[in-house]
């Protein structure tokens, strides 16, 4: 009975690790194959990263909040986002300013970044 235990275990450990290996691969796949999708992630009273690029055309713009309570608008565009989400818009090339829409505390005023569209 243990066998059996110790075995179907064993399987599932395999099937977990077959399962993951296989989430990696699709990942690397998505990102050659979406190139124009950009995931922002914002913090108390910063973006992770001073500048974003992604490719002219439909572009999908994506927020996460890693820390504190942010939305984004980029200046020249339509693209509003509230807490979390995703708004996608027709962008060319250009620099764009990305702006934290959402009173968050004291160093509000200075968050943004910027989104380079090739
Ligand atoms: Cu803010």
């Amino acid at each position: 009975m243990k066998k059996f235990l110790f075995t179907a275990m064993f399987a599932m450990l395999l099937l977990t690790l077959a399962a993951c290996g296989g989430d990696n691969s699709s990942e690397a796949k998505g990102e050659a194959s979406s190139g124009n999708e950009v995931e922002l992630v914002a913090k108390n009273w910063e973006f992770a990263e001073e500048s974003y690029t992604v490719p002219a055309g439909d572009v999908t713009i994506s927020l996460k909040n890693e820390e504190g309570y942010h939305g984004i608008t980029i200046d020249g565009t339509d693209v509003k986002i509230d807490g979390e989400g995703k708004a996608t818009a027709k962008l060319e090339p250009g620099e764009y300013t990305v702006k934290c829409n959402i009173p968050c505390g004291e160093g509000h005023g200075e968050m943004s970044t910027k989104l380079i569209v090739e």
